[in-house]
């Protein structure tokens, strides 16, 4: 498939104060073109443009450096963007994905420390997520473009943990993002949808 770079599902400024107008025009239209446009040029020079991009990013993992960074950077933000509404975050979790939480990562409250533990504990660029592998639902994190599709896991929720994602508006204190990202942005509806689609 051709990537080509979505709309932001809100206005720039729908997520303030949490995630700043400015901080999404670099993020969306600097950054995730950017992996779009590079993406398009290395499918193409792969011979995998055919492909969905899901088959990209998991058959070039190891294997082509350049398209994997490129196409896993695009699927992440492709879904990062639906994973953030404005007034989201918090409790309000629909009640299936809410009793999987509570029956594989013992609550709301364990699911929200260890999911901002794995984004702080990141080290330097990468991604935090919440996956489902084997029927069960996992925090995981990861390195630069790389997300749980590369270790037979689908990702329901993941946050950015790049400076880009959060230094405009936090400097350094990547803790406090992620706890502006859980408690008032995630779009629980989409993660939902995921969970849904991932357990059919
Ligand atoms: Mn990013």
């Amino acid at each position: 498939m051709t990537f080509t770079l979505p709309e932001l599902p809100y206005a720039y400024d729908a997520l303030n104060p949490y995630m700043s107008a400015e901080t999404l025009e670099y993020h969306h239209d600097k950054h995730h073109q950017a992996y779009v446009t590079n993406g398009n040029k290395l499918a193409e020079e792969a011979g995998v443009s055919g492909q969905s991009l899901e088959e990209i990013v998991q058959g070039s993992f190891g294997k082509n450096a350049g398209l994997f960074n490129n196409a896993g950077q695009h699927y992440n933000h492709l879904h990062f963007w639906n994973w953030m509404k404005p007034s989201g975050g918090g409790t309000k979790l629909p009640g299936a994905l809410a009793a999987k939480i509570d029956a594989d990562l013992g609550g709301y409250d364990a699911f929200r420390e260890a999911f901002i533990q794995a984004g702080v504990t990141q080290f330097g660029s990468g991604w935090c997520w919440l996956a489902l592998k084997d029927g069960k639902l996992e925090v995981m994190k990861s390195a630069n473009g790389e997300s749980p599709l590369v270790e037979g896991a689908t990702p329901i929720l993941g946050c950015d943990v790049w400076e880009h994602s959060y230094y405009i508006d936090y400097r350094n204190a990547r803790p406090k993002y992620l706890e502006a990202f859980v408690d008032n942005l995630v779009n629980w509806e989409y993660v939902e949808e995921l969970f849904e689609k991932a357990t059919k």
